[in-house]
């Protein structure tokens, strides 16, 4: 039986019934998400339709589900609520904290002694609000969470960007900070801006190398890595319902990568098989009885071009392999130019390791293919050129495809099994030398590839691919290869072309597993007492925020003009900084250090206004706070895409920023800012980007009237006596407006208990 059935049942019995009253109201026909979006309104049904991309709505999603390195910070402030249990089954996943280094065992029996502290905290916590805890070894929380916990027309939030990946089992399911989280465990409407719609007609049929990661990545080149800002995006067509579940996994899951709030796919009998395959033959009967409404109306599908604010065809039997990279998740090369390009653009050609797994590729599926292929090292004599890793995704998938044989296919050529957890892909990878590597390039089968991001090492080209073309060029290592088309010479020196993957979607003998590593919510809540040591460096309460002074600010200091890319990873890094995620002051000596001042070109080097001299950004911020000085930040386009890290607003709060000011904000990061207690405005004019000088000092004007819709002024006073205004631009609803004035959410809720 499925998890939190009776909650599940509760949805399904709501839907019809909000469905006919959706289209009802609309007068047309209807696509899937705007059904589960309506029919998870809190609150009165609505006299009028909710405009796309305008109208701030009030959800209440059935789920919250938490990853170690957000959960520390989203559970500190839940702590701060006053709350005695959580209002919605919500889930806490031990997996970003693992250092790969050695393989599963040894590296998980590290991680339980380094992080003690933090799994303790996170299980005590845990079982005091009656939230359910998978240990660490457990598997990757998407993962988890497709087997375990979404179901077909669900809605949930989860505090980290990839939580999409349900959409493969037709969730809308969006990714958050902390804060947010903190909304739906204490039972207070969640808001989210109504999206747009973006719908993906697939026709055709995948065949050969193709897989369903190509069709992401395809996307990702089409889109870009903002082009799905503020949108949902809905698959749809005959070539969707070709596609496995966990393959719709995988689209939605990367889907994060072009900003997109969440994407889906309409219940088929792919998620009908994948239900049935996890011990959830309950929710597949129920969704089979009100399948008509876990799809679009007919007509979207037949027109969708009416429906959708864009629409884009892709052609799976004409679909070629992708190859994104480097640097970026939207630079899509086809596998037939990729050896061309490469050379042309100087990358390097020498293929040093190739890691296949993480959320968003190592279902059954995913290892079958790829295991494929890696047997045909051995069976063709090949010598393997490059390293290897697999991160499974879960014990379920990793129990079962070692029971399968394919463990040990990988094993044979050379590959380390590594924890289930998302190690290397989140820079919790000791790969060997790591920083003194000259340019090298890597292949993964993860989804994000900004510099630094896996080893720590700006010169490393990371490049994405699914796990079975990481597999071939892994043996060939090489990136002038095309496994489609060209022969490897084995170690007979005898001439051998590698064949297409072959795979199963499901396991035919069907999952196994010895322990989940689940411990399930407690009904007991009495007696538990959560103490954090003060001396700690890991972990450390959290103090409110000072609420707004009441009037303008004035005389605050420049902090940074970022320049180009500034993703999540820029302003808080993850990696070794993992270790602080639960320790505001401790996490906040990262404050930007990746970002480049756009004065200098350099990264962590920025001039102190009072001193005149150069320094570290989370330095030259802590001088200004002791000064009782503000600060600003400048960003340039889609500030703060990537992950839905909070610390990244936390952060420049804590050490006294007020206002981070941009050409244009990722959403989540947008919403995290406003949730504590920031301004997080808009040039008005981009090119007034150019008018901030280095030594400025700037005052925000128009706060006793700050209102929705309306511009607020900055005055910038330059350092040779000169001075301009601006306006920018901000996208606060009155409910964020109170938030700032509270000096953040939580206060606000706190304050109106
Ligand atoms: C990521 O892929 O960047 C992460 C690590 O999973 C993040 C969450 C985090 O920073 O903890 C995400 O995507 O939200
Ligand atoms: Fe973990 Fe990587 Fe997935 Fe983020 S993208 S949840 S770090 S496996």
């Amino acid at each position: 039986m499925a998890y939190d059935i009776d909650m599940i049942r509760k949805v399904y019995s709501q839907i019809p019934e909000r469905v006919t009253k959706l289209r009802k109201l609309i007068g047309r026909p209807v696509t899937l998400t705007e059904k589960i979006l309506y029919s998870h309104l809190s609150g009165d049904f609505p006299g009028q339709p909710y405009g796309k991309g305008i109208s701030y709505v009030n959800f209440n999603p059935d789920r919250v589900a938490m990853q170690d390195a957000t959960a520390q910070m989203a559970l500190l402030q839940f702590m701060q609520a006053g709350k005695s249990v959580v209002s919605v089954p919500s889930t806490v996943h031990c997996d970003h904290l693992i250092l790969a280094q050695t393989g599963a065992a040894a590296d998980l029996k590290k991680a339980e002694e380094t992080n003690k502290e933090v799994y303790s905290f996170l299980s005590s916590v845990s079982k005091k609000y009656g939230i359910g805890f998978w240990k660490p070894g457990a598997g990757i929380i998407h993962q988890v969470v497709l087997e375990n916990y979404a179901f077909p027309g669900g809605m949930m939030i989860g505090t980290d960007s990839h939580t999409v990946n349900a959409g493969g089992l037709g969730m809308i399911a969006i990714g958050v900070g902390g804060a947010d989280a903190v909304d739906v465990m204490t039972g207070i409407p969640w808001e989210l801006k109504f999206p747009k719609l973006i719908g993906i007609r697939l026709t055709g049929k995948l065949s050969g190398w193709s897989s369903p990661k190509d069709v992401i990545l395809k996307v990702a080149g089409i889109l870009t890595v903002k082009g799905g800002t503020g949108c949902i995006i809905e698959y749809f067509g005959p070539g969707a319902s070709s596609i496995s579940c966990t393959g719709k996994g995988t689209i939605c899951n990367m889907g994060a990568e072009v900003g997109a709030t969440t994407s889906t796919f309409a219940f088929d009998e792919s998620m009908s098989e994948y239900l049935k395959a996890t011990g959830r033959a309950d929710v597949a009967k129920m969704a089979l009885k009100i399948a008509s409404d876990l799809k679009a109306d007919e007509e979207v599908y037949a027109n969708p071009e009416k429906f959708f604010d864009q629409v884009i065809e892709i052609n799976l039997s004409e679909l070629e392999p992708q190859i994104n990279g480097p640097f970026t998740p939207d630079l899509a090369t086809p596998l037939s130019k990729f050896k061309t390009v490469a050379k042309e653009k100087g990358w390097p050609m020498e293929m040093k390791v190739g890691l296949i797994g993480s959320c968003t590729n190592s279902s059954y599926e995913d290892i079958s293919r790829a295991a494929s292929v890696a047997r045909q090292a051995r069976l063709k004599n090949l010598k393997v050129k490059a390293e290897f890793t697999i991160s499974p995704g879960s014990e379920l998938v990793r129990y079962t495809v070692a029971r399968d044989g394919f463990l040990s296919s990988f094993e044979e050529m050379g590959g380390i099994v590594l924890t289930n957890a998302c190690g290397p892909c989140i820079g919790q990878w000791a790969r060997h030398n790591a920083a003194n590597l000259p340019e090298n390039s890597i292949m993964t089968s993860f989804n994000r590839n900004f510099a630094k991001r896996t080893d720590g090492n700006p010169k490393t080209h990371g490049f994405v691919a699914s796990p079975e073309i990481v597999t071939a060029f892994a043996i060939a290592g090489t990136l002038d290869f095309n496994p489609e088309t060209d022969f490897l010479i084995n170690e007979k020196g005898e001439k051998v072309k590698l064949d297409p993957p072959t795979g199963n979607d499901l396991p035919v003998h069907g999952f196994a597993v010895e322990d989940q590593g689940l411990v399930p919510p407690s009904t007991d809540h009495q007696g538990i007492v959560i103490t954090v040591n003060p001396k700690s460096d890991r972990l450390q309460l959290l103090e409110p925020f000072a609420p707004w002074e009441g009037h303008d600010l004035k005389n605050l200091k420049l902090l940074i003009k970022a320049r180009g890319k500034c993703t999540t990873d820029h302003i808080s890094m993850a990696g070794p900084w993992l270790t602080y995620r639960g320790h505001l002051d401790n996490i906040s000596e990262n404050l930007l250090i990746g970002a480049i001042n756009d004065f200098n070109g350099k990264t962590n080097s920025v001039i102190n206004q009072l001193t005149g001299e150069y320094g570290a950004v989370p330095t030259t911020a802590r001088a200004y706070k002791k000064e009782g000085l503000g600060s600003v930040i400048v960003g340039d386009e889609n500030y703060g895409e990537g992950s839905s890290r909070e610390h990244a607003a936390m952060e420049p709060r804590h050490l006294g920023a007020r206002v981070v000011l941009t050409r244009s904000f990722a959403r989540i990061h947008e919403t995290n800012l406003k949730k504590q207690g920031m301004l997080a405005l808009t040039f008005a004019n981009p090119d007034d980007y150019s008018r901030i000088q280095e030594d400025d000092s700037i005052d925000v004007i128009g706060l006793e009237s700050f209102q929705p819709g309306k511009l607020l002024q900055l005055t910038l006073h330059h350092a040779d006596g000169s001075s301009e205004d601006i306006m920018v631009k901000h996208t606060y609803n009155e409910a964020q407006i109170e938030w700032f004035k509270a000096g953040s959410c939580l206060n606000f809720i706190k304050d109106n208990q």
